[in-house]
């Protein structure tokens, strides 16, 4: 069967389910048997829960505050818990998963501390942007996988095993709650995009090896927080905001995964510099912004905290924040140049 004679959602005239590409990816990591594809399955299952649940939120009472904070100081949203369970509860009996930690834990949560059923750590966050839920805005789960050093045989630092950079992630990814529910991952060999079907349930491929523009004219940032950047970050933006060629345009969904995919898909740049309210910014470095890095690096691009990768960052603790710039080449390197000189006369 020739490809005009397919609708569009089959792949050189096959339909591909993300199981199956992910065990087509296995034969990239010889070393991982089916044990890797078991493990995002897990993270699949949990997203459909909560992929139902953030449909139905306005009919069940599962919108607005627990009336607590967690260890970010922010106020936890009910779906924030109901989705952090069903993660933890998916990935906690894929008998490959050591260690858990997640953005509403303040401590990891130690599923198997020895052996090869402790093998890899998933670090996530369950609902990024949740203080959107209730304004029907974009909405998010952003996961990353290391493999314990260890090799599952625990030293009783569980931490340890997490404080890994970036460049020693095994895979990453995104699932987007919008219009339409997208699961976006990275095991290092591209980056691909599977829509969920309701009517079978299956995530889809609907894009594979995407790639992000290598300029772009959309700058996404949260202006309002301007007088508290960094004097390099202000020139950085009086400069793109006079450029006319090219003229930027602003967008700000104030929804991390919304405001990343965006720019993975047009281009641009997204930065959440550091603010006196949040000194070290206020994205977070092991499960927020290092996916992304490894995802926007997979696709061409770039992220730093304004000085080097993301992902050569070595985490220190396990909720710690860094400064971000991430999208186009051409954006993030210009926004460092505006640092770099910055610094230089500052020196
Ligand atoms: P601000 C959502 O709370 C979040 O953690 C990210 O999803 C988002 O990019 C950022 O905070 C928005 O922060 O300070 O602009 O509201």
């Amino acid at each position: 069967m020739t490809s005009e004679h397919t609708s569009g959602l089959f792949h050189e005239n096959h339909l591909v389910t993300l199981q199956q590409h992910i065990m087509e990816q296995q034969a990239y990591h010889p070393t991982a048997t089916g044990e890797f594809s078991w493990l995002l399955s897990g993270i699949t299952q949990a997203s459909k829960i909560i992929a139902a649940k953030v449909r139905r939120a306005g009919l069940q009472d599962i919108i607005g505050s627990l009336g607590k904070e967690n260890i970010q100081g922010e106020d936890v949203q009910k779906l924030d818990v109901f989705a952090n369970d069903c993660l933890i509860q998916s990935l906690a009996y894929r008998g490959n998963v050591g260690i858990l930690a997640s953005e509403e834990n303040d401590e990891p949560v130690v599923i198997h501390d020895s052996g090869p059923q402790g093998r890899y750590a998933v670090l996530f966050d369950p609902l990024d942007g949740s203080s959107n839920i209730d304004v029907n805005v974009s909405i998010g789960t952003i996961f990353s996988v290391l493999e314990r050093p260890s090799g599952g045989f625990s030293r009783n630092d569980p931490l340890a095993d997490l404080l890994q950079p970036g460049v020693r992630q095994r895979a990453a990814g995104y699932v987007i709650y919008g219009p339409s529910t997208l699961f976006v991952y990275t095991t290092g060999q591209g980056v691909h995009f599977f829509t969920l079907d309701p009517g079978t349930g299956a995530y889809i491929l609907y894009r594979e090896r995407v790639t992000i523009p290598e300029s772009g004219d959309i700058y996404s940032v949260n202006e309002s927080n301007f007088t508290e950047f960094p004097r390099a970050v202000q020139e950085y933006l009086r400069h793109i905001k006079t450029s006319e060629e090219p003229s930027y345009n602003s967008r700000y969904v104030g929804s991390f995964v919304a405001d990343f995919h965006r720019t993975l898909l047009k281009g641009g740049i997204f930065l959440y510099p550091q603010t006196r309210k949040a000194p070290g910014g206020k994205l977070r470095l092991l499960y927020e912004c290092n996916p992304m890095a490894f995802l926007v690096e997979q696709a061409g691009g770039m992220a730093t905290d304004g000085r080097q990768r993301i992902l050569e960052i070595q985490p220190k603790t396990l909720h710690e924040r860094t400064p971000l710039f991430i999208g186009s080449p051409t954006q993030v390197k210009e926004a460092m140049a505006f640092v770099e000189k910055d610094s230089g006369e500052g020196a």
